[in-house]
């Protein structure tokens, strides 16, 4: 199992020989896994080497620990590809899991400079601020705040934003979300976003802006969201021209 004479860190080859478990099916999601101390007598090797091993994993979101109750298995991350434009519904639905929102802010608000550029609005013009938690499956997975400029969607309610955005959008314009600009960045939770994420305060979260447009090339939201980092990654196709 562990070799000692490779050149590869025992650590790695503990982190390496735990992922295997987990993908032949030995280790499941949320299973507990055993003890330091069982481990470094199963693998032979001393308990700094195993805590090595599991912090390593338990930073890169394959396992979790849980104060006075142990570590664990993480559930397999939501990979996302950055080809498409898709809504948070849409992408739910293609990986058979419900998406729902907790609405936590509606309201008309003054665009600050940033958003009304982007939004191409006059400064100062009148823009809703909406905030909603997404869940899949009723797990919390993303705290999304959006823009919209008020003249584009003067109807726009709070039950409304219950369901899918961009469903609204595509109805209400009658036309097609034509594309949008996206930046990630890694970001630490703080304590609200911890709570509403209903992750330990200090966890990573990926930042997402992104700038859309309808197909005729006007802009209509700008949003910024924090996902949790130990449930999603992104993945992209890349090809060297
Ligand atoms: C996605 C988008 C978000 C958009 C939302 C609409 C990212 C990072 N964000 O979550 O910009 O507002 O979908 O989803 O992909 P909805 O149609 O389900 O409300």
């Amino acid at each position: 199992m562990i070799d000692k004479k490779s050149p590869l860190p025992i650590y790695y080859q503990i982190e390496e020989n735990i992922k295997q478990r987990i993908s032949n099916g030995e280790y499941q999601p949320n299973d507990m896994i055993p003890s330091e101390r069982i481990l470094s007598e199963n693998y032979a090797v001393s308990r700094m080497t195993v805590r090595q091993a599991i912090t390593n994993l338990v930073n890169e979101g394959v396992l979790y620990r849980e104060k006075g109750r142990g570590t664990f298995i993480a559930e397999n991350k939501i990979e996302q590809s950055l080809k498409g434009l898709t809504s948070f519904t849409e992408d739910m639905k293609t990986r058979g899991m419900t998406a729902s929102s907790k609405l936590l802010d509606f309201e008309k608000v003054t665009a600050s400079v940033e958003i009304s550029r982007k939004l191409e609005i006059e400064e100062n013009a009148e823009i809703y601020r909406l905030q909603r938690i997404r869940y899949a499956d009723q797990k919390p997975m993303a705290i999304e705040t959006n823009f919209l400029p008020v003249t584009m969607f003067p109807d726009l309610k709070k039950e409304d934003v219950q369901g899918s955005l961009y469903d609204y959008v595509e109805k209400n314009k009658r036309q097609k979300i034509g594309k949008a600009s996206q930046i990630i960045e890694a970001t630490i939770a703080n304590e609200d976003q911890a709570t509403l994420l209903e992750i330990p305060p200090g966890s990573a979260v990926l930042h997402i802006e992104r700038h859309s447009f309808l197909e005729d090339g006007t802009p209509f939201e700008v949003v910024k969201s924090s996902y949790r980092a130990d449930r999603y990654k992104f993945s992209s196709d890349i090809t060297r021209g």
